[in-house]
C-alpha cells in the first residue's frame, strides 16, 4: 500500500465498495472481512464494465488514445508492480487492485489496466483576517465534491511537471512543484476504482506566504467548476474527493513538524487548533 515519510498507508478502501460514478453499474457486495483476495469468497460475481470513452480512446487504435486495449493480451507491458508494491494477477493476466476487491470487474472509468497514475499539488496558506489554513481547491465537473487539483501523469511525463502542469491547468496558478514536500505515494481510494484498474497518486505540499498567495489570479479549467482557497475545517476536509481527506491531514501534520518560514507564531496556533479537531 502507499507510504509516506510519516509512514500513512491508506488500507481498508471503503469508496471503493461503496461510491460509484453514475454510469457504473452497482458494485457487487464486498464485506469488509471478505475485502482481501487472500480470503475465499465463492459467490463472488461482480458485473463487468469499461466505460465507452474508455474504449473510444484505445491506442492501439486510436493514435491519440490514452486506454490500454480493451483484450488484455494486446496490452504490451501488463504492470507486475506499482507503488502498493509487487502485484497479483487473475487467471487470464489482468492486475488485481492491491486494496482487494471493489464489486466491479473490468476498467470502468479508467484507461489502464492496473494502477493510473495521478500527480496531487496541495497548496496551502494561512488567511489571518479569518485566523484560518486555507486550500487551494477545485470543484470536480464531475461529481461536485472539492478537491486537490490533481489530474493524470501523461505517458513518459516527470511526476513534478504533473503537479505543476495540473496546478496551472485546474487552477491558472504557476508554481514550482520541485520544491514541495511529498506527502504521500501509493494507492487512492477513488469511486472509479475496480478490480483490474485503479488509482494511485504522488501528493506534494507546498505552504505559501500569505502575501504570496494573495497576488496569486485563480482561473478555474475545464475539469472544474470552480476554484477558491477552501478554508480547512473539519467538515471541508473530511468531504474531500477520494482519499484526499488522508493526503490534506498528512501534509498539515507535516506542517506542525516543520521549521517553515512562511508560518509565524500566531499562524502556527492556527494550525494548532486545526490540527486538535481533525
Ligand atoms: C484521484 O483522482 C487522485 O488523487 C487525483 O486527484 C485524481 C485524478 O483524476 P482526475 O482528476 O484526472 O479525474 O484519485
Amino acid at each position: 500500500m502507499g507510504e509516506t515519510e510519516m509512514g500513512l498507508t491508506i488500507t481498508l478502501h471503503v469508496k471503493a465498495r461503496f461510491e460509484k460514478p453514475a454510469e457504473y453499474p452497482e458494485r457487487f457486495p464486498v464485506p469488509d472481512q471478505l475485502v482481501n483476495w487472500e480470503t475465499p469468497y465463492p459467490g463472488y460475481l461482480p458485473p463487468y464494465y469499461v466505460s465507452p470513452v474508455v474504449l473510444q480512446n484505445d491506442s492501439s487504435r486510436n493514435p491519440s488514445g490514452w486506454a490500454d486495449p480493451e483484450e488484455v493480451a494486446l496490452v504490451p507491458e501488463i504492470p507486475q508492480r506499482s507503488f502498493s508494491g509487487t502485484l497479483l494477477h487473475d487467471a487470464i493476466g489482468r492486475p488485481l487492485n492491491p486494496a482487494g476487491r471493489t464489486g466491479i470487474a473490468g476498467r470502468g472509468l479508467l484507461g489502464k489496466w492496473g494502477p493510473n497514475y495521478a500527480a496531487d499539488p496541495i497548496i496551502t496558506r494561512i488567511n489571518r483576517h479569518e485566523r484560518s489554513i486555507e486550500m487551494l481547491a477545485v470543484q470536480r465537473r464531475d461529481n461536485g465534491q472539492w478537491a486537490i487539483p490533481g489530474g493524470m501523469v501523461d505517458k513518459g511525463e516527470e511526476v513534478s511537471r504533473t503537479l505543476a502542469r495540473e496546478l496551472r491547468e485546474e487552477t491558472g496558478v504557476t508554481l514550482d512543484m520541485g520544491a514541495g514536500r511529498l506527502v504521500y505515494q501509493g494507492y487512492v481510494d477513488d469511486p472509479r476504482n475496480s478490480d483490474h484498474a485503479w488509482m494511485e497518486t504522488t501528493a506534494k505540499h507546498l505552504h505559501l506566504d500569505p502575501e504570496m498567495a494573495e497576488r496569486m489570479e485563480l482561473q478555474a479549467g475545464s475539469d472544474a467548476r470552480a476554484v477558491l482557497w477552501l478554508p480547512l475545517t473539519p467538515e471541508n476536509i473530511r468531504t474531500l474527493y477520494a482519499s484526499h481527506c488522508t493526503l490534506v491531514k498528512a501534509a498539515l501534520f507535516g506542517l506542525g513538524r516543520e521549521e517553515h518560514p512562511a508560518m509565524s507564531h500566531c499562524d502556527r496556533e492556527i494550525l494548532a487548533a486545526l490540527l486538535k479537531v481533525c
